[in-house]
């Protein structure tokens, strides 16, 4: 294609960040988290970029595959992603057993590094033809803002973490209610109301998602019925990442349609049945949509959540899916009726644009997207970060991805990353701290012990 901008250079800056002591199935959020951004430059004087979930394997593998990017034309750029999916091999160490038991060693096989590189290589042939991203996706733009959920955690006292070397952020004396409360210890009922309350203040959410697997299943339920006593008209979900078995979980899900609206993964594989199996099992007895990211990261995981009705809300990430083949499946999940979503972990604004340009071109009604970036906010990578506001991400004005790095905050952020012990998420090392000699069990909620 002559007229096509050809990329000049790519960069794989691995960054990191600060989190909050949060608490989940797999353990204890640890003080900082990591991710990989993609920066292309392009023969037109554009700069493209993608942000992905952090770590060694992943960074390596983006580096390993820069031959096939440089000097390519920014309108084949699907012609590149297919190259570097002929070219690359299947790794070994990957056993195809995905997320299913939340090992969060897995994590790593489930994302796919290249869709970095694909939402870079849109947001250069977006600035190029001069339109949102959104609009080279699927049918192109379907709403201009698109609704998200208050993520909501149980937070661990983090002066338990007694490392000095990487203390946990404080922000006590912040003047955003927010940034003060996201920093503390939360884990009762009255605690994850104020936290729903100071959500809804700040960011207008209506929606939250409790991230469940921590406390004893009818505690977590207890929460759940203090934060839609505070908004009743709001929908509410719980996550426990299958830390529940199918008794426990129907046994849990008594009384509570009036409270939640879909249950996220309530159980997991068990008895020599598969996930998929059990949350059929799940749907049959309770009458509860079911939401999952764990039961269904592929295509072929994706064939038998469907063909066993397993599942109602696919939470289709395109870090795991791709930016294409996330739309693909709201298309999908659109015509048969059923619902898309997307799911996070930590994540820079980056994402967060990404998040913003796929939700408003994914057809249909969406379930309102999840992210992390609530946790994270304040520490922007960009300089022009999409606000949240009354609940809804917009979607950005300029064409492409429709942001702009700022570059010396990357630069910052990759130089905390170079101090990190490890670039690998682990929730096993902050729990030893609450709970010492503490192993993960994908069967027992992190503080039952
Ligand atoms: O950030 O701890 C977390 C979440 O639990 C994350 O690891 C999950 O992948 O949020 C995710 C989910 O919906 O399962
Ligand atoms: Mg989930």
């Amino acid at each position: 294609m002559a007229n096509s901008p050809i990329i000049t250079n790519m960069d794989v800056i691995p960054v990191a960040g600060y989190d909050s002591m949060l608490m989940t199935l797999s353990g204890a959020h640890a003080p900082y988290f990591t991710r990989n951004l993609v920066v292309l430059e392009d023969s037109a004087g554009h700069q493209g970029i993608g942000e992905i979930h952090g770590g060694d394997y992943t960074c390596a593998c983006l580096n390993g595959v820069k031959p096939l990017v440089v000097g390519q034309e920014v309108a084949r750029y699907r012609k590149v992603l297919q190259t570097i999916h002929r070219m690359t091999q299947p790794t070994q160490e990957n056993d195809g057993e995905g997320i299913q038991t939340l090992d969060l060693s897995k994590l790593k096989f489930v994302v796919k590094s290249e869709w970095a590189i694909e939402c870079a290589m849109l947001d250069l042939l977006g600035q190029y033809l001069g339109v949102p991203m959104a609009e080279l996706l699927g049918e192109g733009v379907q709403r201009k803002k698109v609704e998200v959920l208050g993520y909501m955690f149980y937070v661990s006292d983090k002066s338990k973490c007694t490392s000095q070397e990487f203390p946990y952020l404080d922000e006590s004396d912040s003047q955003d209610p927010w940034f003060r409360l996201r920093r503390e210890e939360i884990l009762t009922p009255e605690r994850i109301a104020q936290e729903a309350q100071c959500l809804h203040e700040k960011y207008g959410f209506r929606n939250f998602k409790l991230k469940g697997g921590v406390l004893a299943g009818e505690q977590e339920m207890e929460a759940l019925r203090a934060v839609k006593k505070l908004h009743p008209d709001a929908r509410v979900n719980i996550d426990p990442n299958g830390a529940w078995s199918l008794s426990e979980a129907i046994q849990l899900s008594k009384g509570m349609h009036d409270v939640i609206t879909y249950m996220e993964d309530p159980c997991g594989p068990e008895g020599g049945f598969s996930g998929r199996e059990i949350m059929r099992e799940f749907k049959n007895a309770t009458h509860f949509p079911v939401a999952t990211n764990m039961i269904a990261t592929d295509w072929r995981q994706f064939y038998h959540t469907a063909s066993q009705n397993a599942c109602d809300i696919i939470l289709a990430d395109p870090h795991f899916w791709g930016f294409e083949g996330s739309i693909r499946m709201a298309q999908l999940l659109e015509s048969w009726g059923l619902t898309w979503g997307i799911h996070s972990n930590n994540h820079f604004d980056i994402t967060l644009a990404a998040f913003a340009q796929v939700g408003c071109a994914a057809p249909g009604t969406p379930t309102p997207l999840d992210t992390h970036w609530i946790w994270q906010d304040g520490q922007n990578l960009l300089k022009d970060t999409p606000q949240i506001r009354d609940g809804f991400l917009p979607l950005p004005e300029k064409p492409g991805l429709g942001v702009t790095l700022d570059m010396d905050k990357v630069w910052k952020a990759n130089a905390f990353y170079n101090r990190l012990p490890s670039h690998e998420r682990d929730d096993a090392m902050a729990m030893q701290y609450l709970i010492p000699g503490w192993k993960f069990d994908h069967k027992r909620p992190a503080l039952v012990r």
